[in-house]
This record gives structure tokens, sequence and C-alpha cells, in this order.
């Protein structure tokens, strides 16, 4: 008897390439060409309307003068114009002849009342010169001014070498301060008081040492050293200084002291 059916047997082999397949469908379109070259120029429009009136231009520069008028009718005389300056005076005339003899004159003496008049105006005068003369005077002592006899002193306030001194008071028509006698020495002792400071006197022995003399070589009429004055200290004291108390000490020049003259 025929047995069952076997086991089903392998793939086959792979069957031959297929006939060509109908054409596919129509394509989508391709993306935008580029820009094309530009065109020729076109040809000349026609002629436009005419344009509307333009506005008005600017002034014109100024014209030549113009030729002289001819001249008018002669006008009527004017005023005469003031009168000129005064010449300068003439030359002195000649003498004139002599006049006749005059009347006979009154008493010969002088009119007494006209002078005294005079004299009034004159002294008038005087008396008001002295008040303003005395006025200026104590304007001028004050507080530096000191005035003994005919002589006045007068500080400058200031401090100078000697010989810088020496030409301030010069300079000023006067010199430095010389006290002859014990009241100019306390005038100056009161100009050193009010500033406070010891001054400078005239006198030197710089000519001869230890022989103290005033600018014009004299030898002192004055003095008053202080005590064991002077000693010229260092061996080169030539210049005298007063101290506030009046008293005098011989100083080197060259040291500045407060400025006074006298006039
Ligand atoms: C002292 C004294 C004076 C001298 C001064 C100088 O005071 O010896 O005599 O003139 O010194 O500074
Ligand atoms: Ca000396
Ligand atoms: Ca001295």
């Amino acid at each position: 008897m025929p047995g069952s059916a076997g086991r089903e047997g392998p793939s086959g082999k792979q069957g031959n390439v297929g006939p060509q397949g109908p054409p596919g469908p129509k394509g989508e379109a391709g993306p935008k060409g580029e820009a094309g070259v530009a065109g020729k120029p076109g040809s000349a429009g026609t002629q436009g309307p005419t344009g509307v009136k333009g506005e008005r231009g600017a002034p014109g520069e100024h014209g030549a003068p113009g030729s002289a008028g001819a001249a008018g009718p002669a006008g009527a005389m004017g005023p005469p114009g003031p009168p000129g300056a005064k010449g300068p005076p003439g030359l002195k005339g000649d003498r004139g002849a002599p006049g006749n003899k005059g009347a006979k004159g009154e008493s010969g003496l002088p009119d007494i009342t006209a002078l005294r008049q005079q004299v009034e105006a004159l002294l008038g005068q005087v008396q008001h010169l002295q008040n303003a003369f005395s006025q200026y005077r104590k304007v001028e002592l004050f507080p530096n001014g000191r005035a003994v006899g005919e002589k006045i002193f007068k500080t400058a306030g200031f401090e100078k070498t000697f010989e810088d001194a020496q030409q301030v008071c010069m300079q000023a028509g006067g010199q430095m301060a010389s006290p002859r006698s014990a009241a100019e020495n306390e005038a100056l002792q009161e100009l050193a008081t009010v500033q406070n400071k010891p001054a400078f006197l005239s006198m030197t022995d710089i000519k001869t040492e230890g022989n103290f003399t005033y600018p014009t070589g004299e030898p002192l009429v004055y003095s008053n050293w202080a005590p064991g004055e002077p000693n010229n200290n260092g061996g080169s004291e030539n210049c005298v200084e007063i101290f506030t108390n009046g008293k005098w000490n011989d100083k080197v020049c060259r040291d500045p002291r407060l400025v006074v003259c006298e006039f």
C-alpha cells in the first residue's frame, strides 16, 4: 500500500528578470532661473509743456553816478559867521608927544587910607597861612616826627643798613639823626620807642678807631653812651645805635636799624 506523502521539498531557484515596466508619472517644475541681462535704453520722450514763470531775481548792483546837474540860480547871501579868535597883541606904539602941563597937584604925602587897607588885607592872608601851617605841622609830626628847636627828626618806620639809611636820608633832603643835646636825644628816644626799635645815628669812628665824629668830621659835642660803650666789640663796631632807653651803643654798620633822618 502506498505510504503517506513525504515532506515539503526545498525552495526553487530565483526566477528570471521581469519585462520593462510602464513610463512613470510627469516630474515637478524645476527651480526659478537667474535674472536676464539689462535691456537697451529706450528712445528719448517727446518735449514737455512750458514751465511756470520764475521768482523775482536779487536787486542789481549800484549804477555809476549820474553826471553833475546844471548850476542852480544864485541864492541870497547867508548871515555873517561868528567873529574870529582875538589876534595877538600888536607891537608897542611909539611914544606920544608930551602932554600939556597939568594943574597944580595936592600935597605930596602918600594916600595913607589906601595903604592901610592893603596892609589889613595882607595881615588877614598871613593869619590864614599861619593857621593852615600850624595844622599841617601837627599832622606831619604825628606820630613819627619830633621838632626840637629848629630841627625836625622823622623816622621812616623801616630798618636799613647804615649805608642804605644814609642814602634814604640824603634822598629825602636831610641827613641821619645827629643828636647834639639831651633834648634832641630825648626826641630820638621817643621815636625809637614809638617804633620799638633801636635806631642808627649819623656818627661813626670809621676814619679813626675810637674817635666818633659827625658826617662833617666834627667831633661829638654830646654823647649818651651806655655803660661800657663804646667797646668796638669784635674789633669792627664803627656805627652807633640809640636804644629805646635813649642810651648809645657802638654797633656794626651792616646790621639793619631803624632809619631816622633830621631836617
Ligand atoms: C653786646 C655788647 C655791645 C655790642 C653788642 C653786639 O650787647 O658787647 O657792646 O655792641 O653785644 O651785638
Ligand atoms: Ca669802632
Ligand atoms: Ca658796642
